[in-house]
């Protein structure tokens, strides 16, 4: 058990050395199955994480993200989707919209990998044999009906975070030749009436060449990766996430693609906006077996001028900071308010 977890923390730590923003995920799950020996109550994959501060590494199994879109086909507190391009193109390997696998019309062969079903030959594709999720899909936006950027947007209601910075989480995959000329995506974010931030930005490294894996095992390689915040991308989906700047009751996702070419494409699913704080009643973050396995017992209330506090037999308690101090969950105590 002791190697299974230290493993765990070297790979975390190393990987927090070279990814700032990059936040690994974790199975608290299957690290409690394996302190226990099965997973009890209710915890969920969905809102798993973990949370780097500098060499200081807690675990926090948060239970309900806040807003999601695409998790399993679902969403949670979605307000309205806005996309002007969906079945705008004529076209069917032409595309900018969620697709959905036994479900829409046609779906762009360069966005589905039917190796192992039903086109062996297949050497393009992201989205395996039986996977029958709701994705959104991008491919030859440039064509005879639309020239130059397209977009879509997503508002959600992330009122329940509380007043603690989100965390925003989108799993992301991409196969193809691209061009830096021509071949692009980015997601941007507005919080209430803030400022539009853009966080995650691709680019097209034109100097290398990757070799992708297709569901039948087949190797297939092409020159000219797109990576995104300077991570390659590969035909598998992964969660990249980002601290988002703040809180607030709204907030809206933007993302603009552009992409000109039949034998390229990239693909989104599992939009999450996650909580970074808990409360005694929401997401608890006080059971035996995560204080034992972190002895940590102070964690971020949603309210940032209080904080949680866990006794080492997992009591919660909710406790108040001073006046003019809010809690940091970096140095573990009550700051003073900026
Ligand atoms: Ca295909
Ligand atoms: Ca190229
Ligand atoms: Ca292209
Ligand atoms: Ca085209």
């Amino acid at each position: 058990m002791a190697s299974f977890i230290n493993s765990s923390l070297i790979l975390l730590l190393h990987l927090s050395k070279q990814h700032d923003a990059f936040l690994a995920f974790y199975d608290c799950c299957s690290l409690r199955a394996s302190l226990r020996g099965s997973c009890t109550g209710n915890v969920s994959s969905q809102g798993t994480w973990l949370e780097i501060f500098g060499s200081h590494l807690r675990f926090l199994c948060l239970q309900n993200p806040v807003a999601f879109d695409m998790v399993k086909s679902t969403s949670k507190n979605l307000i309205s989707e806005t996309n002007a391009f969906q079945g705008a193109f004529v076209a069917p390997d032409d595309g900018f919209e969620k697709y959905q696998r036994g479900v829409s019309p046609t779906i762009p062969f360069q966005l589905v990998d039917d190796s192992a079903g039903s086109f062996p030959p297949d050497d393009q594709g992201i989205v395996k044999t039986g996977d029958n999720d709701v994705f959104f899909g991008v491919a030859d936006t440039e064509n005879p009906q639309n020239s130059g950027p397209v977009d879509a947007t997503w508002k959600f209601d992330i009122s329940s975070g509380g007043t603690v910075p989100l965390l925003l989480c989108i799993d992301m995959a991409a196969m193809g030749d691209f061009e830096t000329s021509n071949d692009e995506f980015s997601w941007s974010y507005v919080i209430d009436a803030g400022s539009i931030s853009t966080v995650f930005q691709s680019t097209v490294d034109e100097s290398s060449s990757l070799t992708y894996t297709m569901e039948n095992g087949a190797l297939v390689s092409l020159n000219d990766p797109m990576l995104v915040n300077g991570e390659i991308l590969t035909n598998d989906f992964h969660t990249f996430c980002t601290n988002l700047a703040g809180s607030g009751s709204e907030l809206e996702l933007k993302l603009e693609a552009t992409t000109n070419g039949g034998d390229e494409a990239f693909a989104f699913k599992n939009i999450k906006i996650i909580g970074q704080c808990s409360t005694c009643s929401e997401n608890n973050p006080c059971p035996p077996d995560q204080v034992i396995l972190e002895q940590q017992f102070y964690f971020t209330h949603c309210d940032k001028f209080k904080f949680v506090q866990c006794s080492q037999w997992g009591s919660c308690y909710e406790m108040p900071c001073a006046p003019g101090t809010e809690w940091s969950q970096e140095v573990l105590t009550c700051v003073r308010s900026n």
